[in-house]
């Protein structure tokens, strides 16, 4: 998943050193062709609660921007825009249109101050019925007093929204082993929750890791979900609902240690996020 697309190659301009008489020349190392986040906005400052114009666009080794992405259904399309804050208590997901120019314009409400880091999650388009994609970083700050919260520590039971979100049994988590975390999804009432299509798929796990912030992503997805499976490969595993109310959660870290699990689902017409921390051990 964190497969980074595109180091093309680094130029190394040696002026050449003659001799005789000239003053002596220094290497100019130039920068590696990659591709990378261009005239991202806002460039200033950011106000919690006040809706900002987010904007940018994939520049493609070349220098042109990226235009052609993925299509067609299931979560693997388009740009993944993902905001967390740096300590992990905030995440904001979204699915930006991209114009026919390559730009990406995306209104976005932080609700609170502090710095955040910017995934941009990339599907090109590519030949062929896979799919590739890459990830690519940049960091806002939002204006205000940053008081960064302590992750709290694993507990089964997260409610949100008026939904509680219930880890059944938690199985012993290890460095790059998939696990499958079974989650019920049921109201005060007891009535289980009907997961509506949301991004492509019927819910949506995101990892960050405490420290470095690394990300991992996976999909819950109903039997028949056009598009929503991972494509395999030993980097990817994918989860599964059947029913109302019952989710697999497919689990699957790069990295030992605490991991913060957002969890994110959409029911009753509301986007659902319960977040879970996670302990990875080595
Ligand atoms: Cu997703």
């Amino acid at each position: 998943m964190r497969r980074a697309l595109g180091l093309i190659g680094l130029a190394v301009v040696l002026a050449g050193c003659g001799g005789g008489g000239g003053s002596p020349s220094v290497p100019v190392v130039q920068r590696a062709r990659i591709y990378h986040l261009q005239a991202f906005r806002p460039a200033g400052s950011i106000r919690a609660g006040r809706p900002v114009t987010v904007s940018f666009t994939v520049a493609q080794p070349s220098g042109a921007p990226l235009v052609h992405y993925r299509s067609g259904p299931g979560p693997h399309t388009g740009v993944h825009l993902i905001f967390v804050r740096d300590d992990l208590s905030t995440i904001i997901h979204l699915h930006p249109p991209i114009g026919p120019d390559g730009r990406i314009t995306q209104r976005v409400v932080f609700p609170k101050p502090g710095p955040y880091r910017v995934l941009v999650d990339v599907y090109p388009r590519t030949k062929g019925p896979g799919y590739t994609n890459f990830q690519l970083f940049s960091k806002v700050h939002v204006s205000g007093a940053y008081h960064p919260v302590a992750l709290p520590p694993y507990t089964p039971v997260v409610t949100t929204g008026g939904w509680t979100f219930r880890i059944k049994r938690l199985p012993k988590l290890h460095l790059a082993q998939a696990a499958l975390v079974d989650v019920s999804v049921r109201n005060a009432a007891g009535r289980p929750a009907d997961f509506t299509p949301w991004f492509g798929a019927l819910g949506h796990a995101i990892f960050f890791h405490e420290h470095d912030l690394a990300y991992f992503h996976t999909h819950i997805c109903a039997p028949d979900q056009a598009g929503c499976a991972s494509i395999g490969g030993p980097t990817s595993i994918t989860g599964s609902s059947n029913r109302p109310g019952v989710m697999h959660v497919g689990v699957l870290l790069p990295e030992a240690g605490t991991w913060r699990l957002f969890l994110q689902c959409k029911v009753d017409g509301k986007v659902l996020t319960a977040p879970f921390t996670l302990r990875v051990a080595g």
